[in-house]
């Protein structure tokens, strides 16, 4: 099974008007809150550092963006920059989860060792001004975590990826995070044979938590796919095609800052449909969609 990709795409393009989005726009979270579209993008000029963006919309295509971001780098921690957020809302509150780009080298001057790729998460509740709450896990490079819109059990859930896997963490209160648990590893031969990490937060179906994640194989090609994870325990894993669902094939999916990329950072589901926004070869940003009955049937049907 294929997503279908929306005709207006890419639906959104890097801004050269605007020194920090000149160059790229990509890896966008989406959500729909009190019937509008919601997003947050990635966003970097010429000198490669990247900032949070916000554009909103009626109908999840055309979109008014604000002429500032929402976020930018303020520490060591992401001097290099802020990148690729996934917004769940939770329990009432907006959450980000991005990733802090750290400065690289040590201070020559001190000897402060550089501060490496940190999955961070901060909290709204207008869901433009954000405080940051702190790491999942600290002192390791790792990324592409996403939370839960709902509890499992008493404890909030997580993704994250410790090279090449995806990951589980679980914690009582949003800060102190543990019971780390790899889910899924790469599957040598196939799209996803050298690296994994997940998507947007998972969707709630009755059959499961419905999961679209990317992965790479040798060639670097960037694909999503798909899985399902049970509802009590979402450290089993249910189902997961051989087949990804999402595949770069249009011009400015296979040509951009990075090359053959397709990278989705959210899976909102409206009317029944689940919208697929993605960063298209690091350089803008698509949107692709499939009916939610039918993506669960194919995946269910998987062996
Ligand atoms: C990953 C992330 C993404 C990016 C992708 C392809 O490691 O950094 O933000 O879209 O690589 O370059």
């Amino acid at each position: 099974m294929r997503l279908t990709r929306h005709p207006a795409n890419p639906i959104l393009k890097p801004n050269p008007f605007n020194a920090w989005e000149a160059l790229n726009v990509f890896n966008p979270s989406v959500i729909v809150h009190n019937g509008l579209f919601h997003m947050h993008y990635r966003a970097q000029g010429v000198d490669y550092v990247s900032h949070i963006g916000y554009a909103v919309s009626r109908d999840g295509v055309h979109w008014n963006r604000l002429q500032q971001p929402v976020l930018s780098p303020s520490s060591d921690r992401d001097a290099r920059g802020v990148e690729d957020p996934r917004v769940t809302e939770l329990e009432g509150r907006f959450y980000m989860a991005y990733t802090a780009y750290g400065r690289k080298g040590p201070y020559p001057e001190t000897g402060t060792p550089p501060t490496g790729i940190t999955p961070m998460i901060a909290v709204s509740d207008n869901l433009l001004t954000w405080e940051t709450l702190g790491p999942v896990v600290e002192n390791e490079d790792n990324k592409d975590h996403a939370l839960f819109p709902a509890k499992v059990g008493e404890r909030y859930v997580t993704f994250h990826r410790r090279p090449p896997s995806i990951w589980l963490a679980f914690s009582d209160d949003l800060r102190r995070w543990g019971d780390h648990r790899e889910i899924i590893k790469p599957r040598p031969g196939l799209w996803d044979g050298k690296r994994v990490g997940a998507g947007g937060p998972p969707i709630l179906t009755e059959a499961g938590w419905l999961v679209l994640y990317h992965g790479y194989d040798e060639r670097h090609v960037y694909c999503m796919g798909a899985m399902l994870l049970d509802l009590n325990d979402p450290s089993r894993v249910l189902k997961r095609p051989t087949e990804p669902i999402l595949v770069p094939e249009e011009t400015w999916e296979i040509r951009g800052d990075v090359p053959n990329v397709v990278f989705g950072c959210a899976n909102p589901v409206i009317a029944g449909e689940v919208y697929l926004y993605y960063g298209g070869a690091d350089r803008v940003i698509g949107l692709a969609t499939a009916p939610l009955a039918e993506l669960l049937t194919w995946v269910l049907a998987a062996g």
